[in-house]
């Protein structure tokens, strides 16, 4: 026997799109349900993105929640470096909003704790067998499996927030999406250290590769090295790690550290459309992946919800339907603004290093067009509305 219920919106996954949009409709007064097939001590330790950008700020601010769930300092500055000479960029901005380093981790955990702690959210973990039925004419449900026992969660809209890999997208007939994908032709070995931190953001391009380093907190960094698309773990021992960080940065005073966590993420683009089929929304990366160069992956996610969240509201509190209906291509031009900025980030900072990637004259392209960040005020204005998500 099944337990059957009924609930305005079921949103499957626990991430930071499906967190956020739950806690955005609990303020709202729609109740939702949250199916995640993890744990919850496994969604808190899990390790990402580090910052929130001005936009996504203003749009916690917006629906009331930037104090109880922000955290860490103004994020405005990044030293573009090649061959080891850096210069920094300062974000321009005429908002009050400005981006904030507040790890992905971070947001996650303090979503958790104001939905479900403070809030009394209905998040339910460990859940698995999920499936979806939404066919045309008939009221969705979702099923799933907990401790055993199935249950049918009859509902008017489903939310796949479950990422690449999840049920949500796959549930969709193939020929009603588009997929577009792009492949880079190569990956980053990002690697969590125990290492003091830095000044600002470090995004470097060098004769050798690319290497940056990101800020995780007073005691942590992220590196990411640029590695061979075919590498795996045991290519990258930590002796090799840190020759690399410091022959990349062209800095010998660089000290070995504790490597806390190591993967290889290749690089890629990825956009399914439209983001809605019937009665199922699809937002973050369920819907579309870009590479991390531009700090933009978690960014799209919460524009999503954003865009989701208030047409939500307006379905269910005030039986109307027109930005729902209108959902994908509502988000899908920036979401393709985004897919642009990312590519230049990668291609500029990727081909302005290793001149056998792609030759001397891209490499030479891609100085010229970091340079033009420093003498040409129109082209760092665009770049700072890009990093601030306000382009
Ligand atoms: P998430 O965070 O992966 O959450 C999806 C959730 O769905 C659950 N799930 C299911 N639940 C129920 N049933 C199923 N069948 C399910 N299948 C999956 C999963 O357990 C999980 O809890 O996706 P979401 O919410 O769309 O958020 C997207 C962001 O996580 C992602 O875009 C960013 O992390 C990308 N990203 C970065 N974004 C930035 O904005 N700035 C960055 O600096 C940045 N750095 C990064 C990144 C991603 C990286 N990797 C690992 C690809 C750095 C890296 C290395």
């Amino acid at each position: 026997m099944s337990v059957i219920e009924e609930v305005p919106v079921v949103i499957i996954g626990a991430g930071v799109a499906g967190l956020t949009l739950a806690t955005f409709l609990h303020t709202a007064n729609v109740p939702c349900v949250v199916l995640e097939r993890r744990n919850r001590a496994s969604i808190e330790a899990r390790q990402r993105a580090g910052v929130v950008d001005a936009r996504g700020v203003k749009m916690f601010e917006q629906w009331g929640l930037a104090d109880r769930l922000l955290a860490g300092p103004v994020a405005q500055t990044l030293d573009y470096r090649v061959n080891g000479v850096g210069r920094l960029f300062e974000i321009e901005s005429d908002d009050s909003s400005k981006s904030r380093f507040c790890t992905q981790q971070m947001l996650v955990n303090n979503l958790l704790r104001e939905l479900i702690d403070v809030r009394g959210g209905d998040v339910r973990f460990d859940v698995t067998d999920v499936t979806i039925s939404n066919e045309d004419g008939q009221r969705p449900d979702v099923r799933y499996v907990q401790d055993g026992q199935k249950h049918v969660v009859a509902c008017d809209h489903i939310v796949g927030c479950d990422a690449d890999r999840g049920v949500s997208r796959a549930s969709i007939p193939p020929d009603a999406l588009t997929t577009i994908t792009h492949e880079f032709g190569y990956a980053w070995l990002a690697a969590l250290v125990e290492a003091p931190v830095v000044a600002h953001p470090i995004m470097a391009a060098s004769d050798n590769g690319f290497v940056a380093q990101i800020p995780r907190g007073p005691q942590r960094s992220r590196y990411y090295l640029q590695c061979a698309i075919g590498d795996g773990l045991r290519d990258w021992p930590d002796e090799r790690i840190w020759h690399e960080i410091r022959l990349r940065l062209r800095d010998d005073t660089i000290a070995n550290a504790a490597v806390l966590d190591l993967e290889i993420v290749p690089l890629r683009s990825v956009v399914h459309s439209p983001m809605q089929f019937r009665n199922l929304y699809l937002a973050g990366d369920a819907a579309h992946l870009v590479p991390p160069t531009g700090a933009k992956g978690m960014n799209m996610a919460l524009y999503d919800v954003d865009m989701l969240g208030l047409a939500l509201v307006s379905a269910v509190r005030d039986h109307d339907e027109a930005a729902l209906a209108t959902y994908s291509a509502t988000v899908l031009p920036r979401v393709w603004k985004y897919q642009e900025f990312s590519a230049w980030m990668t291609d500029t900072m990727h081909d302005a290093g290793d001149p056998t990637l792609h030759g001397l004259y891209r490499q030479m392209v891609a100085r010229a067009r970091l340079d033009a960040l420093y003498s040409s005020p129109a082209a760092a204005r665009l770049h700072s509305a890009f990093l601030g998500g306000t382009a």
